[in-house]
């Protein structure tokens, strides 16, 4: 084993508590099926895509006989898929363990580098030894991530290949909305092919927006949203004893808000910007800014010329002009292909784009920093999606805050000094040591998704609820994929895709934000929630998100 710190050696001898009911033998555990189920919207079209799995019951585990369960030894592979969060190696250690204890012939093996490993057929057994070093570790290390969509008629066929030559009986796909959706069309897939392998989900996703009524969370959102609790409380300490700079700090969560929200309860920053407001206000780049500019005034005003403002990543794609722009570039990109293959550099590809865009779009898209209309133009990652976190929003309105405040002092509006310092946390959230929140859910979600095999599901998602009690009560059952299903258009197509939970704006957490809004501009409230504890009061290393208490537990507004 490779040398390790303190904490890396403690942390191994953490042992993960499990839901009550998983703790029984599997012939104890007795799925009770509740009554079909639809989709969020379009049923008809999703049930002619999924003609096999669409409209399978909810699955609750409960104590009782269960003879039936399959005893038969079982080789399941799992597949790390998308964006790095922390608890996926206790998804594996999850179900490495519930796989030797429903028959110790059980077998698991890895998937290398994300699904491009199921598709040319790369994977390694996971055994106890290669295990040890990696349970409640964070990062997805052990057998790697990768975000290759399988979408052609021959890579499925490859998987399918894959699966049956090695005699895989079972598929575990860990990852965000757009990898379930790829696990729902594999489901589906092996299921019409006669290919006897069955496919289970696991909601993986810092993000946080993979959830809904049976999906309370995604794992690695209690993490992530830590980490950078901690550091946005360091810098709103450092703005407070400076009191010189305003802060722009964007944080990472492609296109949900959730971790801007999340991280604005912990820190309690001057501002919190949240995406889905602004599209719901309809608000243009400059009222952003103007909005911005109000506060910055008022705190000057008061002899403050200090602040801290968070960003989500994704408000970029909010603000509803941009969200056409974008939208129109997706459908051009797609159309215009072979043309914009042609051309050479950036410069010329982006005359061509002028050229072809409505002229009220082109004028937008003109008027953004080079750098910005770079990423609108680039590669969409493989689901279509485009790339925001290389996408520096917060410099952008920084940049058009200072001219709107320069202007303002000009006639006479304003009389502060704003420097502003940006910074951009991403990546340094997703590969942390998980939280024992973390640790815990991600181990009942792998074992969950063992009795889900076990008793012959597939198109299932791995589901553990009642996640702000104690683990011991926690809920353990599975979710028919098809169920969180949507029509949305990609890449110029209409496709059933897993629907992505947004900031509801009626929602407890974002009120209770709104509530403290006007009181946090001009306050200096700053809360410092400081590092992750592993070792302490249960108040304190098992607390669970903001969010999830307001939207599950009794945390009132
Ligand atoms: P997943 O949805 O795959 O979990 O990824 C989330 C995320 O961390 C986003 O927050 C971010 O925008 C994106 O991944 C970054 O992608 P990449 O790792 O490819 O740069």
């Amino acid at each position: 084993m490779k040398k390790l710190s303190e904490l890396q050696a403690l942390r191994l001898k953490y042992k993960p508590a499990l839901p009550a009911i998983l703790k029984s033998p599997f012939s104890s555990i007795k799925p009770k099926a509740g009554a079909p189920t639809s989709a969020i919207s379009d049923p008809d079209k999703i049930k002619k895509m999924f003609p096999v799995n669409f409209g399978k019951p909810v699955v609750t585990f409960g104590k009782g006989k269960n003879p039936s369960y399959n005893k038969k030894p079982i080789r399941a592979a799992v597949v790390l898929s998308g964006g790095q969060a922390a608890g996926g190696h206790n998804v594996i250690a999850g179900l490495f363990d519930g796989l030797k204890k429903a028959n110790p012939k059980n077998k698991l093996f890895g998937f290398l580098g994300g699904p491009a490993g199921i598709i040319d057929g790369k994977f390694r057994e996971i055994t106890l030894a290669f295990l040890a070093e990696y349970r409640n570790t964070g990062g997805f290390d052990m057998i790697k991530s990768g975000r290759t969509k399988i979408e052609t008629p021959e890579q499925f066929l490859k998987s399918r290949d894959t699966m049956l030559k090695n005699k895989f009986d079972a598929l575990v796909v860990v990852g965000g909305d757009d990898s379930n959706t790829n696990a729902a069309l594999l489901a589906e897939y092996f299921a019409k092919q006669g290919a006897p392998v069955q496919v289970i989900g696991v909601p993986k996703t810092i993000d946080g927006d993979l959830k809904n009524d049976m999906i309370e969370t995604s794992f690695g959102f209690d993490t992530a949203t830590k980490i950078y609790s901690e550091m946005v409380g360091n810098i709103c300490r450092d703005v407070n004893s400076a009191t010189k700079y305003w802060h722009f700090i964007r944080l990472m969560g492609r296109s949900a808000s959730h971790i801007t929200l999340e991280v604005g309860f912990q820190t309690q920053p001057n501002i919190t910007l949240i995406g889905e407001e602004v599209l719901k206000k309809e608000m243009t780049l400059a009222q952003v800014v103007d909005s911005l500019a109000k506060v910055v005034v008022k705190r000057a005003e008061a002899g403050k010329n200090f602040g801290v403002v968070l960003v989500p990543e994704g408000l970029i794609e909010f603000i509803p002009e941009i969200k056409k722009l974008i939208k129109t570039l997706n459908d051009l990109l797609v159309k215009h292909e072979g043309e914009l293959k042609q051309i050479d550099g950036l410069k010329e590809k982006k005359e061509f784009v002028y050229k072809v865009l409505e002229p009220g779009l082109s004028d937008l898209m003109k008027s953004l920093p080079d750098g910005i209309e770079t990423q609108l133009i680039l590669d969409r990652d493989p689901h279509g999606n485009v790339m925001v976190s290389q996408i520096e929003t917060e410099k952008l309105l920084v940049e058009m805050l200072e001219k709107q405040l320069k202007a303002m002092k000009k006639e006479g509006a304003y009389n502060g000094k704003f420097a502003a310092i940006t910074h951009f946390f991403g990546y340094e959230g997703r590969c942390g040591f998980p939280t024992n929140f973390d640790t815990n859910y991600c181990y009942a979600l792998g074992y969950n998704a063992v009795v889900l095999i076990a008793n012959g599901l597939t198109g299932y998602m791995s589901s553990i609820r009642n996640l702000t009690k104690a683990p011991s009560l926690w809920l353990a059952g599975g979710v028919p994929l098809t169920m969180m299903m949507n029509i949305e258009r990609r890449r110029g197509e209409d496709k059933a895709v897993i629907q992505k939970a947004l900031v509801e704006l009626d929602g407890k957490p974002f009120k209770a934000l709104a509530a403290m809004r006007e009181e946090l501009a001009v306050n200096d409230m700053y809360l410092f929630p400081g590092p992750i504890q592993y070792f302490g009061p249960a108040t304190v290393v098992d607390a669970t998100t903001k969010t999830l208490q307001y939207e599950r537990g009794k945390k009132q507004l």
